[in-house]
C-alpha cells in the first residue's frame, strides 16, 4: 500500500496564517500516522534559499527550489505542508506542474492586508511602511488572488482549529 501523493500548499500574505495552519494541519496528519513534513518559507531562506532576496526574479527561484523540494519529498511518502507567500500565479502554477492532478491543493489563506497589518507579529509590516525593507508583498510588491484555488480559508474571522477542519474537510474527500 502506498498513500497518494499530496502537496498542500498555502499561499497569501505575510502574516496571514500560513505557517499556523500547515502546523495544524500537520498535527492532525501525526494523529492519523501519516508522514508530513512543514515545508515553510522562512526556514528555506534560511538555509537552502539564503542567497535569495525578494525581487520577483528572487521570488521565482526560490518557489522553484520549493516545488523541487516538495517533489523530493512527496517521492519520499511525505504529505507536504507548503508554506510560501508565492504571491504569483505563475510560480503557483509552476510548482503545480510538477505534480500529477489532483497531488496538488492550493490553499489560500485569505486575510486582509489591514489585518496582516495590524498583527504584524514580526515588524515587517511596519519596517515595510517606513522603507526599510523593499520589495514587501502587499506594500512594495504584488499579491495575485488565487483565482481557481483548491481552497479559500478565510483566516482572518475564524479560529485555527475551524481553518484546520476546513483543510482536512477537504482531504478526506
Ligand atoms: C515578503 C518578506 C519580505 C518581503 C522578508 N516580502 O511572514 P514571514 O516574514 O515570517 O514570512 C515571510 C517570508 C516570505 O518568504 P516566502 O519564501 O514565503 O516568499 S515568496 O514565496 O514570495 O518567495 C516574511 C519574510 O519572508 N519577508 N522580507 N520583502 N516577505
Amino acid at each position: 500500500y502506498r498513500s497518494p501523493k499530496l502537496v498542500i500548499w498555502f499561499t497569501g500574505l505575510s502574516g496571514s496564517g500560513k505557517s499556523t495552519l500547515a502546523e495544524a494541519v500537520y498535527q492532525r496528519l501525526q494523529q492519523q500516522d501519516r508522514p508530513a513534513y512543514v515545508l515553510d518559507g522562512d526556514a528555506l531562506r534560511g538555509g537552502l534559499c539564503s542567497d535569495l532576496g525578494f525581487d520577483a526574479a528572487a521570488r521565482t527561484e526560490n518557489n522553484r527550489r520549493a516545488g523541487h523540494v516538495a517533489r523530493l519529498m512527496t517521492d519520499a511518502g511525505l504529505v507536504v505542508l507548503g508554506a510560501f507567500i508565492s504571491p504569483f500565479a505563475e510560480h503557483r502554477a509552476l510548482v503545480r506542474g510538477l505534480f500529477a492532478p489532483g497531488e496538488f491543493i492550493e490553499v489560500h489563506c485569505d486575510c486582509p492586508l489591514e489585518e496582516c497589518e495590524r498583527r504584524d507579529v514580526k515588524g515587517l509590516y511596519r519596517r515595510a511602511r517606513a522603507g526599510q525593507i523593499t520589495d514587501f508583498t502587499g506594500i512594495s510588491s504584488p499579491y495575485e488572488t488565487p483565482l481557481r484555488p483548491e481552497l479559500v480559508v478565510d483566516t482572518s474571522n475564524q479560529s485555527v482549529d475551524a481553518a484546520c477542519a476546513q483543510v482536512l474537510a477537504l482531504l478526506s474527500r
